[in-house]
């Protein structure tokens, strides 16, 4: 696969040292050795030192950021996680016989809350094993524990790893697998990162595995723009909360309240950009004082994008990754896919 200059994309990330075991039930797996995040300060500080500062939003899931995720879920104009619930739990069933999974792989799995739809359609006395692959271990940890609290008898184990250079390195599947892809997470990807995203978790697929993905949809901009600028500040909250997770990984002095929350809609490239606004001229260094930055007032730091599509673009973006889209279940907010390995 080539990038937009040509160039190479390494379809399976960098090499890394795969997990030395394949796990048994209960247990956490690093994917690399130290964790997802040992090797993030070098893009971090790149980053922040490029013209239009970036955080990338992998990095918003530490216990407050999820925490205040799961508070957005409840805001009253943050319509995706309502819609995609409710998609789950129409077509739940319908999928759940169709494709008998033995395994259900969840990717950036979060609370692990939806995916009880999901093991609770399946026969209770064969329970397929459940993986949870996140980048935040309290996520994997909590996901694990309480799946396998609520299961007796599951297999439930997990994976820390980064769904954008860590799939390769996840254990094999016992059976047929079923690939969860909740939230709407995929918006968070450019469209060549997402390319390469998609043919990673196309190589997961044997003919009868199965990927059911959540695709938030393009709508009218102000709905849009409503669910991500809410009355309360939580979102501003969680945008801010980033600040706070750099400063602690790349040991720097970012002072979060300096910043003020954008959530803006770009029509042309059909996307939320969200970033961090900074009110006063402010002097950060980073690696403790290795580098200095200068943020001035207001500049913006960007940090996530949330890519809306239609279903259209979503079949396209999937048959280019050599998949097929056998279901499309939609509320016209929200779309959940699902979608089967060419040729099966
Ligand atoms: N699926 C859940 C959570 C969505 S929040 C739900 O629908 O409610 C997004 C989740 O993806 C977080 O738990 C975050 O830690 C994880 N995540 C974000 N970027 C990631 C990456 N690059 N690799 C692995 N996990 C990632
Ligand atoms: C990426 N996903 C989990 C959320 C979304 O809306 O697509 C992330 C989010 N960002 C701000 N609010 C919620």
């Amino acid at each position: 696969m080539t990038g937009p200059e040509g160039q190479l994309i390494p379809l399976n990330g960098p090499v890394a040292v795969p997990p030395k075991d394949e796990g048994k039930p209960g247990s956490v797996l690093d994917a690399v050795e130290g964790g997802p995040l040992a090797g993030a300060v070098p893009g971090i500080v790149q980053g922040l030192t490029a013209k239009q500062k970036k955080i990338s939003p992998r990095y918003f899931y530490d216990s407050m950021g999820s925490s205040l995720f799961e508070r957005i879920t409840q805001l009253p104009d943050y319509y995706l996680a309502r819609s995609e619930n409710a998609l789950v739990e129409r077509t739940v069933d319908t999928i759940v016989r169709q494709v008998a999974p033995q395994e259900v792989l969840e990717l950036g799995t979060g609370s692990s809350k939806k995916i009880r739809q999901i093991l609770d359609a399946c026969s209770q006395t064969e329970l397929p094993r459940y993986t949870a692959f996140d980048i935040d271990r309290g996520a994997v940890t909590t996901a694990v524990e309480t799946i396998g609290q609520a299961y007796p008898g599951i297999d439930a184990r997990g994976v820390v790893g980064d769904f954008e250079k860590h799939l390769s390195l996840l254990p094999q599947s016992p059976g047929r697998r079923l690939v969860v892809f909740f939230g709407g997470t995929i918006g968070n990807l450019d469209p060549w990162p997402r390319r390469r995203f998609l043919a990673n978790v196309r190589t997961l697929f044997g003919p009868r595995d199965r990927f059911l993905l959540g695709v938030d949809l393009k709508k009218e901009p102000h709905v849009l723009e409503a669910a991500y600028n809410d009355a309360e500040g939580i979102i501003a909250e969680f945008n801010r909360n980033i600040l706070k997770i750099v400063n602690r990984m790349v040991d720097a002095n970012f002072d979060p309240g300096a910043f003020r929350h954008q959530a803006i809609w770009n029509e042309d490239d059909a996307r939320i950009e969200m970033h961090l606004i900074a009110e006063t001229r402010q002097e950060i260094f980073l690696g403790a004082g290795d580098i200095a930055i200068t943020v001035e007032p207001g500049e913006t730091i960007w940090t996530e994008s949330l890519y809306k599509l239609t279903r259209s673009g979503a079949q396209g973006m999937l048959e280019e990754a050599k998949m097929r889209l056998d279901a499309w279940h939609t509320d016209s907010m929200f779309g959940l896919a699902l979608a089967a390995p060419d040729g099966s």
